[in-house]
């Protein structure tokens, strides 16, 4: 048993051990308080309460140490409390907390911003600008992009995900919950079907080709090319159901855009900062987009997000038309240049290959075992599952949530995803041991075994 070091905090063992059911007595207590005190809105995938984590597992408040597949939805990519995010926030806490790099700025903020030039896709000139969240990250590329072309129209896929703000609600496909009571949306937004390689009528073989006919006639035929400032897209989708567009698509859809002068954004937030086993999802066609928005991994768990791209896209804003109070704030830099550090010091991206290279044939096993599972797909340590009734495309929710319900009692925390909620998505930390990821595997197996035939 491996134990994770963790600075200023007590070193983590590294295994599954349940001490009460889960969840226990202290976190039904606690959840008793929250019901009573937190709005209704907020919801838990599993309500117990953590009091500690690091590496691949979390230490609830009844004593359980439980499996961490999940990662706090693709955040701390390089465990949670990871050392060199503990120096440098400690460090930078003692120092200073605050300033608004809009009233006197310091120095960690342009180094995040110099390391996300360096390791975004393209090696072209760029400019960086840092906020809080993922959907505000959003929000500022559609800003830059309608300032840089003069154009107001955005497109977007089904089955995408960009937050919960108004304009990204918009942009956002699955109503419920959503979207569900929160309108009227902004305008503006156009929505074009995904590359849907499981779902795609011609079968995965012609869904490159065909997808990008039907999304680009589409745009054409209901917007004008010359309308629209920027095409939106997760290279992988997170939580729509990890769909995976086929090759092709991707490098398809960034040169349409170029020959219609059309910002391309990829909305890295989930896929991004090693997660699929390269520094970015476009990376692996070479896909240069013109804006990449990031958050999630990119600062090992503390609030901060970034779009980055091309310099004159970027600097066509005028100065004092992007920022925030807290944008950027200084903990959070040094916290991002802590993971940014480790990523490349520990190579992350092989690691979410290996964990790739474990989990895939394990979860093709099962596929051939349990025909409630239609597909297996992926990349690196963003792997997913997707449920239907056997010898069909029709999603199978409730089998979903009977499998993810099954292992959290175990002690093993599981996301599901997926517009229809039929998804099982599965994002350890990067640094989760061979172990770990092998009992893991055993829970979901034994969780299927459990469903009824
Ligand atoms: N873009 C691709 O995955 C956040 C949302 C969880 P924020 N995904 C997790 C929930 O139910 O709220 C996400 C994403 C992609 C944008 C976002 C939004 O990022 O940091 O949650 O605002």
């Amino acid at each position: 048993m491996s134990v994770h070091p963790t600075v200023g905090g007590p070193a983590i063992a590294q295994q599954r051990h349940l001490v009460t059911e889960i969840p226990g007595p202290i976190s039904r207590k606690l959840l008793a308080r929250r019901q009573a005190s937190v709005a209704r809105g907020l919801s838990h995938v599993l309500p117990v309460f953590v009091t500690a984590a690091g590496g691949g597992v979390l230490i609830d408040a009844d004593g359980n140490s439980l499996i961490d597949f999940g990662s706090g939805i693709a955040v701390t990519s390089v465990g949670n409390s990871a050392e060199l995010v503990v120096t440098r926030v400690t460090e930078q806490v003692a120092q200073f907390t605050h300033t608004c790099f809009m009233v006197v700025p310091y120095e960690g903020y342009v180094q995040v911003c110099e390391e996300l030039n360096r390791v975004t896709p393209g090696s072209h000139d760029k400019r960086s600008a840092l906020f809080n969240s993922g959907a505000e990250a959003v929000e500022n590329a559609v800003k830059i992009a309608r300032h840089a072309t003069g154009r107001q129209a955005v497109v977007v896929f089904d089955h995408a995900y960009h937050g919960r703000t108004n304009l990204t609600m918009a942009m956002t496909a699955k109503n419920m919950p959503y979207k569900d009571g929160f309108g009227p949306f902004a305008g503006e937004v156009y929505r074009v079907p995904m590359a849907y390689p499981f779902r795609w009528p011609g079968g995965p073989a012609r869904c490159a080709a065909e997808a990008l006919d039907v999304v680009t006639g589409l745009i054409h035929a209901q917007v004008g090319e010359h309308r629209v400032a920027a095409v939106v897209i997760e290279p992988i989708q997170g939580e729509g159901g990890f769909i995976v567009p086929p090759d092709g698509f991707l490098p398809g859809l960034a040169g349409y855009c170029r020959e219609h002068g059309i910002v391309f954004i990829a909305d890295e937030i989930q896929s991004g900062f090693c997660r699929t086993g390269d520094w970015f999802a476009c990376d692996h066609e070479a896909v240069v987009p013109d804006l990449v928005t990031t958050a999630k991994g990119i600062a090992g768990g503390l609030p901060l997000a970034a779009v980055t791209g091309r310099a004159d896209i970027m600097d066509s804003v005028q100065a004092g038309g992007l920022g925030g109070t807290y944008g950027g704030n200084p903990v959070a830099c040094a916290a991002a240049l802590g993971a940014i550090e480790t990523m490349t010091k520990e190579d992350l991206p092989a690691a979410a290959r290996r964990v790739g290279e474990v989990m895939l044939p394990r979860l093709r096993d099962l596929a051939r075992r349990y025909p409630v599972i239609g597909d297996v797909r992926g990349r690196g340590a963003m792997l997913a599952i997707e449920l239907v009734k056997p010898g069909t495309i029709e999603p199978d929710a409730a089998a979903t949530s009977a499998v993810a319900r099954a292992c959290h009692a175990a002690g093993l925390i599981l996301l599901t995803c997926g517009t229809h909620g039929n998804v099982l998505r599965f994002l350890p930390p990067l640094v989760i041991s061979p172990d770990l990821l092998d009992e893991g595997m055993g829970i979901l197996d034994d969780a299927f075994g459990q469903l009824p035939s």
